[in-house]
């Protein structure tokens, strides 16, 4: 049992630092907790007399397990909600997600008309050319943190697949 708990807090602490880290994915690290890595990220600068913004970024699950995102923060912001667009009644509507499985291996995209963040309360305005802290927290305490770059409403209309500085190995 005590060595389970020591296996458990050393994957832990893997974990945390697997936004900077990339450890090479080797079985041994196939257990416990997922291996998360964050890239893109971005927040919206807030538009004249909104309220809201958005933030988008994409996230790779590398491991052989599940893992299960259940909040976000960014730095400067009171409050970041996880939200999904839906269709209803031939309407494309979004709403709030209290938590999001990424699935062993899977790539999940945060984009225009899919999931997103929404910001709201920023404690100054954004400024594009800005980075902010984001942190994603998970179900089994893994957190994952990466800068978000602050951008404009016209730099953020490009897709996200422009960026040809995603690299795989
Ligand atoms: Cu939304």
């Amino acid at each position: 049992m005590i060595k389970q708990c020591i296996l458990i807090a050393s994957a832990l602490m893997v974990g945390v630092f697997s936004s900077s880290l990339m450890a090479h994915e080797g079985h041994e690290h196939d257990s416990v907790v997922a291996q998360l890595q964050v890239t893109h990220a971005q927040v919206r600068e807030f538009l004249p007399a909104t309220k809201a913004s958005v933030a988008y970024f994409s996230i790779k699950n590398h491991s052989n397990v599940p893992a299960t995102l259940t909040k976000a923060t960014i730095d400067g912001l009171g409050r970041v909600e996880i939200h999904e667009h839906v269709h209803a009644d031939g309407m494309m509507k979004m709403q709030k997600v209290e938590s999001l499985l990424i699935k062993a291996h899977q790539q999940l995209d945060f984009k225009p008309g899919s999931y997103h963040l929404m910001v709201f309360e920023p404690q100054e305005p954004l400024k594009v050319g800005q980075e902010r802290k984001l942190t994603l927290y998970f179900e089994d305490g893994n957190r994952v943190f990466t800068n978000a770059k602050v951008v404009s409403l016209a730099s953020q209309a490009e897709p996200v697949k422009a960026s040809k500085d995603h690299s795989h190995h």
